[in-house]
C-alpha cells in the first residue's frame, strides 16, 4: 500500500493545529504508520530540502524549519501521496482553495504549516530519511469499511 511523509511545520506545531491536521488525515481514511515529535538540526533541514537548494529561499526555508519541533508522520492508504496535496492545498496559501489545510489555515508561503511528499518516489526517500528505524507495522480494523 501506497505511502506517504507528511510534516507539521514549526508554525503548525506552534498555533496549536496538529490534532487538527491529524485528524483530517485520519477522517479521510488514511492509516497512521509513524509519528515523531523532534526538534531537527540544520543539515538534516537542508538534507530534506536539498533539491531546492539553489533557490533564493532556502536559507530563509531551512532557518523556518529548524526554528522549532516539527511533527513527523507517514500515513498509508490507496493514493495517499496525489490525495494528501490534495489536502495540504497549493505551496502558495493565497492561491489554496478553501477546505485545504493551507487554504484554511494559512496566509504567507513561508509559513505554510505543512509539508507532503509530491511523488510517490520522493515519498520513499523522505520516509526513508526521516524514519530510518522504520515505522509501525499494524493494520486498521476498519479497513473493509474503507476499501471494497
Ligand atoms: P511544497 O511544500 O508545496 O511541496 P515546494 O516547492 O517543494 O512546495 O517548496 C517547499 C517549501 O518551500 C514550501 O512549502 C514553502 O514553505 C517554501 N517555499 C516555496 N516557495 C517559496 C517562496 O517563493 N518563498 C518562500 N518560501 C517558499
Ligand atoms: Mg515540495
Amino acid at each position: 500500500m501506497e505511502q506517504t511523509f507528511i510534516m507539521i511545520k514549526p508554525d503548525g506545531v506552534q498555533r496549536g493545529l496538529v490534532g487538527e491536521i491529524i485528524s483530517r488525515f485520519e477522517k479521510k481514511g488514511f492509516s497512521l504508520k509513524g509519528l515523531k515529535f523532534m526538534n531537527v538540526e540544520r543539515t538534516f533541514a537542508e538534507c530534506h530540502y536539498a533539491d531546492l537548494s539553489a533557490k533564493p529561499f532556502f536559507t530563509g526555508l531551512v532557518d523556518y524549519i529548524i526554528s522549532g519541533p516539527v511533527v513527523a508522520m507517514v500515513w498509508e492508504g490507496k493514493g495517499v501521496v496525489a490525495t494528501g496535496r490534495k489536502i495540504i492545498g497549493a505551496t502558495n496559501p493565497l492561491a489554496s482553495e478553501p477546505g485545504t489545510i493551507r487554504g484554511d489555515f494559512a496566509i504567507d508561503i513561508g509559513r505554510n504549516v505543512i509539508h507532503g511528499s509530491d511523488a510517490v518516489e520522493s515519498a520513499t526517500k523522505e520516509i526513508a530519511l526521516w524514519f530510518p528505524e522504520g515505522t509501525v507495522s499494524w493494520q486498521s480494523s476498519l479497513k473493509s469499511w474503507i476499501y471494497e
